[in-house]
Parts: structure tokens; C-alpha cells; sequence
């Protein structure tokens, strides 16, 4: 069977994908294309809260366990901005593009000993019937001056790793699935999976 994601963005189906189905021997399924799904308001103000909103709500309708990755960029200098609101950090429906000229505006003039930020993801498990169960992973680096790199989605452009002296999208997606904030959610996910259920 498949193990359902209550995402619609495609870039987390593809790496839950590569990180889980193989450790599973399943797929992982997005909501893309799902009938039934309603409009999911991510109005909580953690990860936690919108993670665990994302995949109750997807499991209560389809009845069955269902997961949801709630995840963004918090920036030191912006005192944890823009945290959960990365996807709109740049107003209502901004694209990446968007979002990473924003960043790059509210870190002008910032010198690059104070452009510390982290990844975070949050993946919340919800099975009906039981309590849910959330896990973080987080990534730290430092926020670029320009973008650079094809790689990854979002803000890996401008997500510089000082030891790799390259940004995430450059670094490209055999070094995401290792090291990234969704690799390192995606180990304890496991953990619990395994433990806990017969996945
Ligand atoms: P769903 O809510 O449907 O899952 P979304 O894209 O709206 O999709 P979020 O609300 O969790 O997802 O927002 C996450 C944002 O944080 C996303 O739009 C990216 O800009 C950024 N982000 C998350 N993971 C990232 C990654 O691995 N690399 C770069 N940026 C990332």
C-alpha cells in the first residue's frame, strides 16, 4: 500500500519519496489529484501545530495514517523569521523566486557573521484512533548573498553550508538526503514507524 503525504507541494512528495519508500518497500503518495481533500488554513503559529492540523485532518477524511511535513527557514538575524510563514513570506501564493528576493531584501547590509539560519521540518503522523506523534530535524547553515545552484526548491538557492563552502543547491540531492532537515525527520519517522506500527 501507499503511504499518504498531506502535501500538494511536489518537491516534498519526490524527496519523502526517495527517503522513505525505499526503507518502507512503499510509496509515498502526495494529495495531488486526491477528490475529497478540503482546503487545509495553516493558521497555527509552530510547525508542530500545522504539521499535526495537516495530518489529522487528511487522516480523519480518508481514514487511514496518514503524514505531513510542516517546515520553513528561520533566520537568526530576523529572530526566527520567516519560520511558518516561509511559503508566504513574500505575500499570499509568492514563488520561490519570490520569496528568496525577500530574503535577500530583509538581510541587506547584514554582514555574513550574523546570516546564521536553520532548516526545520516538522513531520506529524496521524493514525486514526491514536494519539498523534510528531519529529524535527533541523539543518543549520548561513543565508547567502545571492542565489546560486539548480538543485532542491524553496530557499536552497541561498542555503550556504560552510562546510561544504556550497549551497544546498548546488550541493544537490545526494547531499540533501543525507544531511538535510527533512533527512534527519525522516530517520526518526522511521524510528517510529517501526517501532510502534507494521510498516
Ligand atoms: P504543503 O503545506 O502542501 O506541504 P508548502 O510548500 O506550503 O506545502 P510549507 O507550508 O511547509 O509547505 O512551507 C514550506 C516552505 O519552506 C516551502 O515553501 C519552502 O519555501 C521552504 N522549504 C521547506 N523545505 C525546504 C527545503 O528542503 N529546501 C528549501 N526550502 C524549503
Amino acid at each position: 500500500t501507499d503511504l499518504v503525504i498531506a502535501t500538494r507541494n511536489d518537491h516534498k512528495v519526490a524527496e519523502l519519496d526517495t527517503l522513505l519508500s525505499g526503507e518502507l518497500g512503499l510509496r509515498v503518495l502526495g494529495l495531488k489529484g486526491m477528490e475529497g481533500i478540503p482546503e487545509i488554513v495553516e493558521d497555527r503559529d509552530t510547525f508542530e501545530g500545522n504539521a499535526v492540523k495537516k495530518a489529522e485532518t487528511v487522516a480523519g477524511v480518508l481514514n487511514r495514517p496518514v503524514v505531513a511535513d510542516d517546515s520553513g527557514l528561520a533566520v537568526d538575524a530576523l529572530n526566527g523569521d520567516p519560520g511558518v510563514y516561509s511559503a508566504r513570506f513574500a505575500g499570499p501564493g509568492a514563488t520561490d523566486a519570490q520569496n528568496n528576493a525577500k530574503l535577500l531584501q530583509a538581510l541587506q547590509g547584514v554582514p555574513e557573521s550574523r546570516r546564521n539560519a536553520s532548516f526545520i521540518c516538522v513531520i506529524a503522523l496521524a493514525v486514526p484512533g491514536e494519539e498523534t506523534r510528531v519529529v524535527r530535524g533541523e539543518c543549520t547553515g548561513r543565508i547567502a548573498v545571492s542565489p546560486r545552484g539548480e538543485h532542491g526548491f524553496g530557499y536552497d538557492p541561498l542555503f550556504f553550508l560552510p562546510d561544504r563552502g556550497v549551497t544546498m543547491a548546488e550541493a544537490g540531492p545526494e547531499v540533501k538526503r543525507r544531511i538535510s532537515h527533512r533527512a534527519r525527520a525522516s530517520v526518526k519517522l522511521l524510528q517510529l514507524l517501526r517501532e510502534r506500527y507494521d510498516f
